[in-house]
């Protein structure tokens, strides 16, 4: 179960920030209720939410997961592959110092976004993507190794993220899209196929047996449901025109 999460506000300059999408300029006041609905679902998961201001020096600075890794030993401070985003975790790690006494970091050469470590019980998978090199997920996996944990390498296609195409929703139950389907590596899980008409509901987050889903993703959530979690319904479409989901926009511990 989580305890905690660490969101931050997005700022005006997200109309700034990075893209493949083509979905168009995000709405800023309409992100803002968006983030705002957000934060209210994770309290009424039970959850105490830390929300961090925002910074406008740095446009993606909103998808706070990819500044850091939480786990249960210890917080594991990124080095983000994308340029204009190194500069985001300064922040972070003042406000998880506020929580952790063990903070670890990936250094140069390495590179790691945590959009990309997919936590399975102790066990962290982790994609080499555009954002994580090899150096990083090394240095990310000899870390969990040092605290009892363990991690394996995942190597990523298409996708931005490892999350943009995967969820763990516990139980063994595993959300998955695209390339991910038939990956070797998951073959164990009780797999839950998104359609790819709706491959963005992929990240969708488990909450302490709640699943937040993207709104507008009626199979998807219809699915997530039928495997028994209460499944609450979140406005995202601003966030999508980022290339932004769900599990992007929160630390969970
Ligand atoms: C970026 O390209 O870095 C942001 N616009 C979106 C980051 C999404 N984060 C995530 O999937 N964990």
């Amino acid at each position: 179960m989580f305890a905690n999460a660490i969101v931050r506000t997005p700022g005006k300059s997200m109309i700034m920030g990075l893209t493949t999408a083509h979905l168009g300029v995000p709405d800023y006041e309409r992100a803002l209720l968006q983030h705002q609905s957000y934060i209210k679902a994770l309290i009424e998961c039970g959850l105490n939410v830390t929300v961090m201001p925002a910074d406008e020096e740095f446009p993606d600075s909103t998808f706070v997961e990819d500044t850091a890794l939480v786990t249960p030993h210890c917080a594991i401070i990124t080095n983000p592959g994308a340029a204009s985003r190194k500069g985001e975790t300064a922040q972070t790690r003042e406000a998880v110092s506020r929580f952790y006494s063990d903070i670890e970091e990936i250094s140069e050469p390495g590179t790691v976004e945590a959009g990309d470590v997919l936590m399975v019980g102790g066990h962290y998978y982790v994609g080499l993507s555009g954002r994580t090199n090899r150096a990083g997920a090394d240095q990310l996996i000899q870390i969990l190794e040092s605290y009892g944990m363990t991690g394996s390498t995942i190597e990523l296609e298409h996708v931005l993220h490892l999350k943009t195409g995967v969820a763990y929703l516990e139980h063994n139950n595993l959300v998955v899209s695209g390339e991910f389907v038939d990956k070797p590596e998951f073959a164990r899980f009780n797999k839950m196929v998104v359609p790819d008409q709706e491959a963005y509901a992929a990240n969708s987050i488990w909450v302490n047996e709640t699943v937040l889903v993207p709104a507008g993703y009626p199979v998807t959530a219809r699915k997530i449901a039928d495997l028994g979690y209460a499944v609450v319904e979140i406005e995202m479409t601003e966030f999508k025109k980022l290339d932004g989901g769900l599990s992007c926009l929160s630390l969970r511990f």
